[in-house]
């Protein structure tokens, strides 16, 4: 397999935590993002949307969005889950992996945030604001919906810590005031010590800077 990636990249990063959950080897293939390598037309040939993660399969397949691909390695390689087996307890990672995902990721993306700077021309400052408000106003929420153990639902990895995860590592680069989320921060801590989280930072990637 052939992961698409660029070091820094919250959604590739989930993609990354996931595959070395499941203990899938993969060749990375680094997109950079800054150098907009992700508008070339080879890429594009891949992802019309431009946009990292694509997880290319064995036999060619191409795939996007980065649930979609998490969501398909869960069910071809089912051990470890991602979900737990009660509907309710699926419903409730799911709500936090998703307040991740679709609501505080869109609004700090690369692409949003170089059209507020570019295109509207807007002071980093002001969108460097924007980026933190919106981090801090979903993990106030969040802080509120997991019971980490050490995980946020428990003792072992789901997809709402696959999600999490690079969203604090989005948090820290942009400044958000970790100390106002004790727990979102305390998981972090746990999957910091977690080899699957450990191999997919951003730090140890073969594109890091
Ligand atoms: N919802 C998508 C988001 C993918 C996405 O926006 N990736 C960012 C990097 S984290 C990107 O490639 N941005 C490039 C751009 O917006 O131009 C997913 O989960 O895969």
């Amino acid at each position: 397999m052939q992961l698409y990636s660029y070091f820094r990249s919250s959604a590739s990063y989930r993609v990354r935590i996931a595959l070395a959950l499941k203990g899938i080897s993969y060749e990375t293939v680094p997109i950079h993002l800054v150098q907009g390598k992700n508008t070339e037309a080879a890429f594009v040939s891949l992802n019309p949307q431009a946009r990292v993660p694509a997880l290319q399969l064995d036999d060619g397949e191409v795939l996007i969005q980065s649930l979609a691909i998490i969501n398909y390695l869960d069910e071809v390689h089912p051990q470890p889950p991602f979900l737990p087996s009660d509907p309710l307890a699926r419903a409730r990672v799911r709500a936090a992996a998703d307040l991740v995902a679709m609501d505080i990721h869109p609004l700090g993306n690369t692409g949003p945030r170089n059209y507020m700077l570019k295109t509207i021309g807007l002071k980093l400052e002001t969108v460097d604001e924007w980026t933190r408000h919106w981090i801090a106003t979903g993990f106030a929420a969040l802080e509120q919906m997991i019971a980490p153990a050490p995980f946020c639902f428990g003792p072992q990895p789901t997809l709402a810590d696959i999600c999490l995860v690079p969203q604090v590592f989005n948090a820290r680069r942009y400044k958000v005031d970790m100390g106002k989320f004790p727990k979102i921060a305390a998981v972090d801590a746990a999957a910091q010590n977690h080899s699957a989280f450990a191999a997919a930072a951003p730090a140890v990637q073969p594109d890091a800077e």
